[in-house]
């Protein structure tokens, strides 16, 4: 059995106010489902923040939709769940719409019962626990909880609710492979906390790429966040540029936080890149404005112009400086969007 495993497509996101930037993001999730149905994979799991909000525009729908077809065409079947971006609280969801559509399937606590080729319900409470099966395997989900939500005193809601399985896919932030990321402090899940008893655990909403195996965690699988398929943060960037104070020319390091998603076999997953916009991370240290100017005109030579690139100003100036006396600098260089930011102090 083969799958593929996505994360944090966001559609619908315009970086930067860019509408190019909105482009990139549907591209990414183009590519990577593209790349999954050519592998022949027996279905996609989508582990959340498939939209970058709750009620899409129509074009980021329609682009949805379009992608999604994809794989309808050739019977393979979409298993999906709700992240924090694009999870709702109203009676129908985007995702309704897309299943009903016939294009993905929402695993997890729902309100109705879910049966068809793929889905099984089991009624829990006041509501059905939804899961997939395909083949032998069976594959279990859940949309995204807030911690205190899924963690009540002596009550692991995970625990009770996923007792053994094949494929388990969440959108939380685990501890352990929470570090170096935004989530490093503001983590939902410790890893002893997470169900045991499944051959893989299908992750969404850290957005870089991350893999814990069973050697280190103790679980049964891997623990797996293939990241979002494009760069949401200056800390995912493709390229980053350093020109120090005593540099006396800048050092660049290359694809430093690939973007992509996993094909799964076995339950060992195969990172697969996807193509994104280059992303340059810059800073530039100097103690003058002078020399902070005749650095990033230099740097401004190692940038391409279809790059996206952030450049930190750093250093102490006599009387501080300010951003728009650097703006100048690059207005010529075509370099498809640009920002300043500064960590200068005066
Ligand atoms: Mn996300």
């Amino acid at each position: 059995m083969k799958f593929a495993h996505i994360a944090d497509a966001h559609l619908g996101r315009e970086q930067f106010n860019q509408p190019f930037r909105y482009e990139d993001y549907v591209k990414a999730f183009r590519e990577a489902v593209e790349k999954a149905v050519k592998a022949r994979v027996d279905f996609i799991l989508i582990a959340g923040d498939l939209f970058h909000v709750s009620r899409p525009s129509p074009k980021a729908l329609r682009d949805a939709v379009e992608i999604l077809e994809i794989p309808r065409r050739k019977e393979i079947p979409v298993f999906a769940i709700e992240g924090n971006h694009d999870k709702t609280i109203r009676e129908a969801s985007v995702f309704d719409l897309l299943e009903h559509l016939g294009l993905i399937r929402t695993l997890g606590l729902r309100r109705e019962e879910k049966r068809d080729e793929f889905l099984r319900s089991k009624k829990i409470a006041d509501r059905y626990l939804v899961w997939a099966e395909v083949g032998d395997l069976k594959i279990y989900g859940l949309r995204h909880h807030t911690r205190w939500q899924l963690i009540r005193g002596n009550t692991n809601v995970l625990k009770a609710l996923f007792k053994r399985g094949d494929v388990l896919m969440l959108h939380q932030a685990v501890d352990y492979l929470a570090r170096d990321t935004p989530y490093q402090d503001a983590f939902d899940l410790k890893l002893s906390e997470l169900p045991d008893n499944f051959s893989y655990y299908a992750l969404g909403h850290i957005h870089v790429r991350k893999l814990a195996e069973p050697e280190q965690t103790g679980l049964k699988g891997p623990i797996a966040y293939p990241g979002s398929t494009e760069r949401t943060d200056v800390r995912e960037a493709s390229h980053v540029v350093v020109y120090g104070e005593r540099d006396r020319k800048p050092k660049l390091r290359e694809n430093t936080q690939p973007k992509g998603f996993y094909i799964v076999e076995d339950f060992r997953p195969e990172f697969v890149e996807v193509e994104t916009r280059p992303f340059y991370r810059v800073t530039v240290s100097g103690n003058s404005k002078a020399e902070l100017r005749r650095k990033v005109e230099e740097v401004a030579g190692l940038i391409p112009k279809d790059a996206v690139a952030i450049i930190y100003l750093e250093g102490t100036v006599k009387g501080g400086v300010s951003l728009a006396e650097f703006n100048d600098l690059l207005k010529g260089s075509g370099i498809a969007y640009y920002a300043f930011r500064s960590r200068v102090t005066g």
